[in-house]
């Protein structure tokens, strides 16, 4: 099965082009380090304070290169794709830094490289390695990553999985206009652009509903309808599943029979050469997942999420049971799934975060039956936003977290006004970690509500040195992250 996916030709160019980035690497060793996450995971904070943090020396003790003082430069410089968009690190830092503001989100794939030079641990490396290292840092939309699993799926496969799940309970009442619209519609009539349009639109809103903050929704193929690119409006995006018939066979030149060809069409010119041109070139993976959001919106959404990164996982994992071929993943030898935004927890939580994205990853590698890579779960926050204390309460001493919540964001009836900081005691995720997912039976182990209030705040103030300088952005567990994405390629 596999083989039928690829056309010859194109793993002839796979394989071609995995061999010359291999020669090229001989003399400049690159190491393409690929992020994603679903859209507001952290993507783009994340990069920026990466980089930031390696150009100004930033506090990474976990980070053994750094630590030990081995890095003499890093710095950026041209990117080797001349037709992919630079990611904008000046401008995100500038929002960061001088204006305190989050940056804006991106919509599609950038890249970056940035060149570190470096002094070996041992004696042995220091006279045969180049004390060079390019990290090239791509930034794609984890939606478009989760396309890649359709690769594999006929369109009555893809048909009846997605109204499987539009019937599920966290999605029922969301996806009921589009059903219902289907339902009323004759898939065997004369295709006809009107409804075919009618169709590929309601069945797009049912998808944006469910990403909505209180849903938190995860899987959400085919991902270009929530993030078109420059896709919009074309017929490869103009298809929507339709409800299985009884034929064996569409009749062609009725709806179904389009929608099935549009179907494959996405396939054809829109997944597999973002796939080809960009997923087999990875040497490493950071997986950012927006756990906190998902913990809030219920065992629902966990589950969605837990799916979400099983597919995702699929798509990485290599060798013959893949079904994008074993191409690609042989290279990918390190994939690190991480939670950010830690900083809106007191620390005492940050374990217990990271345990829940543990049993996640656990459970997603065994039912993606994953092996191949190296799989490492962290609870960080690209850049910490808060502070901790301690707030008196009669008796009571409570652990607080300060912070300048955003304008208009609100705790209690009291609405922020975007400059005053606060003291919020967030409350404790759950010391139980299986309580947080759903059970077989579809039901919550028990009854302890998971939800932790939390407020967005504004980026910090950072520091300045005597001198005037600004300091790095402050951060929570970056350096562990960075140490496994990286670490053993400067050792
Ligand atoms: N406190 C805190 N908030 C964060 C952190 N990282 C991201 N955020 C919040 O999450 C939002 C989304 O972060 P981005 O980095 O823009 O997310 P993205 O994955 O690039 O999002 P898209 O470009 O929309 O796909 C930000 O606007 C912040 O509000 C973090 O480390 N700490
Ligand atoms: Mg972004």
């Amino acid at each position: 099965m596999a083989s039928s996916l690829t056309t010859f030709a194109d793993e002839a160019r796979i394989a071609l082009d995995t061999l010359s980035g291999r020669a090229a690497g001989m003399f400049a060793p690159t190491l393409r380090l690929g992020v994603t996450g679903l859209s507001r995971a952290g993507k783009t904070v994340f990069i920026s304070a990466l980089v930031h943090n390696l150009l100004h020396g930033g506090r990474l003790p976990l980070f053994e290169a750094q630590k030990s003082g081995r890095i003499a430069r890093a710095g950026l410089e041209e990117q080797p794709d001349d037709a992919v968009p630079r990611f904008q690190y000046e401008d995100h830092i500038a929002t960061l830094v001088e204006q305190r503001l989050w940056p804006d989100s991106t919509r599609a794939i950038s890249e970056l490289r940035l060149t570190i030079e470096y002094e070996s641990a041992s004696g042995w490396g220091r006279m045969f390695s180049t004390g060079k290292l390019s990290l090239d840092i791509v930034d794609y939309p984890g939606e478009w990553l989760l396309d890649l699993p359709l690769l594999g799926k006929s369109y009555s496969d893809f048909s009846r999985e997605a109204f499987e799940m539009a019937a599920l309970p966290v999605r029922s009442d969301l996806s009921q206009d589009w059903r219902t619209l289907s339902a009323a519609t004759n898939t065997d009539a004369d295709a006809d652009e009107v409804t075919a349009r009618r169709l590929a639109d309601s069945f797009a809103a049912y998808l944006k509903a469910c990403k909505l903050d209180h849903r938190a929704l995860s899987t959400l193929p085919p991902g270009r309808f929530l993030m078109p690119g420059d896709l919009e409006g074309s017929p490869a995006l103009t298809f929507a599943p339709l409800p299985p018939g009884e034929e064996r066979r569409a009749r062609p030149g009725s709806l179904r029979a389009m929608m099935e060809r549009r179907y494959e069409a996405y396939k054809t010119h829109v997944v597999k050469p973002f796939f080809r041109e960009h997923i087999t070139r990875l040497d490493r993976q950071i997986v950012l997942i927006d756990a906190l959001q998902a913990l809030n919106a219920g065992p629902g959404a966990m589950a969605d999420l837990e799916r979400a990164v099983t597919e995702i996982l699929a798509c990485f994992r290599p060798g013959r049971g893949n079904i994008l071929t074993g191409l690609v993943s042989r290279r990918i030898d390190r994939i690190l799934v991480a939670a950010t935004k830690a900083d809106h927890l007191h620390h005492e939580s940050h374990d217990r975060l990271q345990a829940i994205v543990r049993r996640l990853a656990d459970r997603a590698i065994a039912r993606a039956n994953f092996t191949g890579a190296d799989v490492d779960v962290v609870a960080m926050a690209a850049v910490r936003a808060t502070r901790e204390g301690t707030v008196k309460q009669g008796r009571e001493t409570l652990p607080v977290i300060l912070g300048t919540p955003l304008a208009g964001e609100t705790i209690g009836g009291q609405t922020f006004d975007g400059k005053t900081e606060t003291a919020i005691f967030p409350g404790d995720l759950p010391e139980k970690v299986g309580s947080v997912f759903e059970t077989a039976n579809g039901h919550r182990q028990d009854d302890a509500d998971p939800a932790i209030r939390f407020v967005r705040f504004r980026p910090p103030k950072l520091e300045r040195t005597a001198e005037g300088a600004t300091l790095s952005l402050p951060h929570i567990r970056l350096d562990r992250a960075l140490q496994f994405l990286i670490g053993d390629r400067l050792a």
